[in-house]
């Protein structure tokens, strides 16, 4: 059984195997999984999917909670995490309900599709979408999926160079990618919504708001109180240390997905409350590595990286209810 967890984890997988395992997880879990097969298509017409995790307990009134991963092409540890902190979910509900019996998942596993299976069959270390940019004259692809939010989009650390890396984007929210995320956001009844974390890699960080701005975040407090919690749970479950503070004081990005949730259009819809919002950067630390090579990070890493997200993903969930 290919998708026997021993075998699974102790791999990455290409975009049509991860849509077959949540596929075959909702069949096994129809109780507690439920598969949206689009939730709208990349440039390349892939379908982006999602799935939603919880207990039939109070499902219309529990709050929820956001995850998605896979915006950056090469940091193939996002998405193998998301899977593996979904499955420790699913495996330990039997014996300790109380998590998905109190809480909604809604995760969009591999956001990036096309990228991600341009860093299978063409280059490894690519980062952005496979969007030709019209007119630019020097054949550029690909805008960097987190900086195109409108979100203070282009009000710096986002380039407005095609071939950039972290290319902006003709216009905010110009990305069917990205389109495709808010779209789902806005019309699938998440007005529960208290959290939303996007899982990059790499150099093992817990950020928070705000990326464009050195203005504190209304709730700077609260916010870091969280982002100092995720991190000390990763460090109680492996050891492992990473690193919490603001994204600006790491470097200035605008339009990023956590901009995103945490003000910004999410604010209009929720105007009662502000989202937890975090970046999570994964293995490896900055240290252990030279440049690129921290985006190959072997396969061996995928369970010990899992488990010390899934402790910090139960940490967190248990913190947003609570405070
Ligand atoms: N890093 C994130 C990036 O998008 C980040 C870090 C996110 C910084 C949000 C500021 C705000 O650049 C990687 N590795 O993608
Ligand atoms: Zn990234």
């Amino acid at each position: 059984d290919r998708f026997a967890p021993d075998n699974w984890f102790s791999e990455y997988h290409k975009y049509t195997d991860i849509v077959a395992w949540f596929k075959d997880l909702a069949a096994k879990h129809p109780d507690l999984v439920t598969f949206i097969p689009s939730i709208g298509k990349t440039y390349l017409k892939k379908d982006i999917i999602a799935i939603k995790l919880t207990s039939s307990v109070n499902k219309l009134t529990k709050p929820q909670f956001w995850f998605h991963s896979g915006d950056h092409a090469r940091e193939w540890i996002g998405p193998a995490t998301v899977q593996y902190f979904v499955h420790s979910l699913i495996a330990d509900h039997a014996s300790n309900p109380s998590l998905l019996d109190s809480a909604e998942l809604i995760i969009v596993p591999l956001m990036n599709v096309d990228g991600y299976e341009h860093t299978w069959t063409g280059n490894r270390l690519w980062r952005k979408n496979r969007r030709p940019i019209k007119g630019d004259f020097f054949g550029s692809i690909g805008v960097d999926l987190n900086r195109n939010w409108p979100a203070h989009w282009g009000e710096g650390g986002s380039s407005n160079m095609p071939f950039s890396d972290t290319y902006m984007g003709p216009e905010a929210g110009s990305e069917p990618e990205v389109k495709a995320l808010i779209e789902f956001f806005k019309n699938d009844n998440h007005t529960r919504l208290i959290g939303a974390i996007d899982l990059h890699s790499f150099s093992q960080l817990v950020l928070r708001p705000y990326g464009w701005t050195q203005k504190p975040a209304p709730d700077e407090p609260l916010l870091k109180k969280g982002g100092d919690g995720i991190r000390d749970a990763i460090k109680k479950a492996s050891g492992k240390k990473y690193v919490s503070e603001r994204e600006i004081d790491l470097y200035a990005a605008s339009g990023t997905a956590s901009d995103w949730f945490y003000d910004e259009e999410v604010q209009e819809w929720l105007p009662d409350r502000r989202l937890y919002a975090y970046t999570i950067e994964l293995r490896p630390s900055a240290d252990e590595v030279n440049g690129g090579e921290g985006f190959i990070l072997p396969p061996e890493q995928i369970i010990p990286t899992g488990k010390e997200i899934y402790e910090a993903v139960k940490w967190y969930i248990e913190f947003a209810i609570d405070n």
